[in-house]
């Protein structure tokens, strides 16, 4: 099957993102182009006031969606403007059209459609990267952080927006007493972040957007590595660093509540679901719960944007499970009862979670033969 796989598709298999793929078939995210910084004396020539600066978001995009929470959070409402793109993008890019207006001809059509932009006017975001910078050629991409009195982008970094929302706005925000990035824990927040970042948040674009078996395998595997991480470390702290919510907690927030619905599926992340991992799930659901949290999540726009979107998307072979359940064992070796695992076979390898996950996933291959319970 694997065989007929590569022979016949994987040499012909179209990229995503062209000019993002690297020889061997990854997924090489390009850089964030605009990174100027506002600072709350003005000094970078952005100063921090009210009312000057526009997110312009999309709510399927994780990357986007954690300046919306950050936003959200800090109560800075009332001070930047948001607008929200229409979830489905062609090969023009983000528009700015109402996906629930019948009148524009519907998403991908030529005809004219009204503008739901109420800055500029824009009817794609391409707009505002051709006048901040008229020889950008790279991917327009969500969020951007506009600048209404210099007709510019300041940033399109998400990591720089949370940061600058957090600290240069701080005095106008109207929850002040949230800080999303503590100082004493800011080394470790880096490193935890950083992690978060390559293996997870980017983790399962690199599985959906590669176009070889062996980098989407690599990907996979890495990602679902670092969930067992996490799923550990949630055993024992509430929230990533304890009882207090951060930057980082939203980060992988924004991921995991994409996860079964959409990279499972579509980006064939398909070792496990969030929903088979105990403590990341009651984690994704405390985190939804929190307030304001639950109304900057769109399932129909990120499904939309996912499933109707990118029309071409590799056709690699899944790391299922195929889930073949060979229901409840003991670990091998183990007095009889004293460690529960419920254990799957696949193609690949036998695979067991611990019942309950106290621990990571245990690979059951070569351990001799288990006991049912
Ligand atoms: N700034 C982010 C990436 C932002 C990003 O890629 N956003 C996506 C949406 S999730 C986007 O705008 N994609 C444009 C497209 O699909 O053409 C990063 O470098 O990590």
């Amino acid at each position: 099957m694997l065989a007929v796989l590569k022979k016949n598709i994987l040499g012909k298999m179209k990229a995503q993102f062209e000019k993002e793929q690297s020889r061997s078939g990854e997924f090489q995210r390009q850089e964030d182009a605009f990174r100027d910084w506002i600072s709350r004396d003005g000094s970078t020539g952005y100063p921090a006031v009210a009312e000057r600066y526009h997110l312009y978001i999309s709510l399927a995009c994780p990357w986007a969606s954690r300046t919306l929470i950050a936003r959200k959070l800090l109560g800075l409402e009332q001070i930047i403007g948001l607008t929200v793109v229409d979830p489905v993008r062609d090969e023009r890019g983000w528009a700015f059209r109402d996906p629930n207006s019948g009148s524009n001809g519907g998403t991908r059509s030529r005809e004219p459609f009204a503008s739901t932009d109420p800055i500029n006017g824009f009817h794609f975001l391409a707009e505002a990267y051709e006048l901040t910078d008229p020889k950008f050629d790279g991917r327009v991409t969500v969020p951007v952080l506009w600048d209404k009195q210099r007709r510019r982008i300041v940033n399109n970094c998400e990591d720089d927006i949370c940061r600058m929302f957090n600290d240069a706005f701080r005095a106008l925000a109207l929850n002040k007493e949230i800080d999303l990035f503590p100082k004493d824990i800011a080394a470790e927040q880096q490193k935890l972040s950083d992690f978060i970042y390559d293996k997870i948040n980017n983790g399962v674009y690199k599985a959906g957007f590669t176009t070889r078996q062996h980098a989407y395998e690599r990907a996979c595997n890495q990602l679902f590595d670092a969930l067992d991480q996490l799923e550990e470390r949630l055993a024992r702290s509430r929230y990533l660093f304890g009882t207090r919510v951060v930057e980082t907690d939203w980060r992988l927030f924004c991921t995991l509540i994409r996860f079964d619905v959409v990279y499972y599926i579509h980006f064939k992340c398909s070792l496990r679901r969030i929903l088979d991992y105990q403590n990341l799930q009651g984690y994704l659901i405390d985190l939804y719960q929190h307030d304001g949290i639950a109304e900057t999540v769109d399932f129909d726009h990120i499904k939309r944007h996912y499933y109707m979107t990118h029309e071409t998307i590799n056709l690699l072979f899944p790391l299922a499970q195929s889930l073949i359940s060979l229901g409840n064992m003991d670990v091998p070796g183990s007095a009889p009862g004293s460690t529960r695992l419920a254990c799957y076979a696949s193609p690949a390898r036998t695979f067991c979670v611990p019942r309950p996950a106290e621990t990571g996933a245990v690979d059951c291959a070569g351990q001799g033969k288990v006991r049912h319970g």
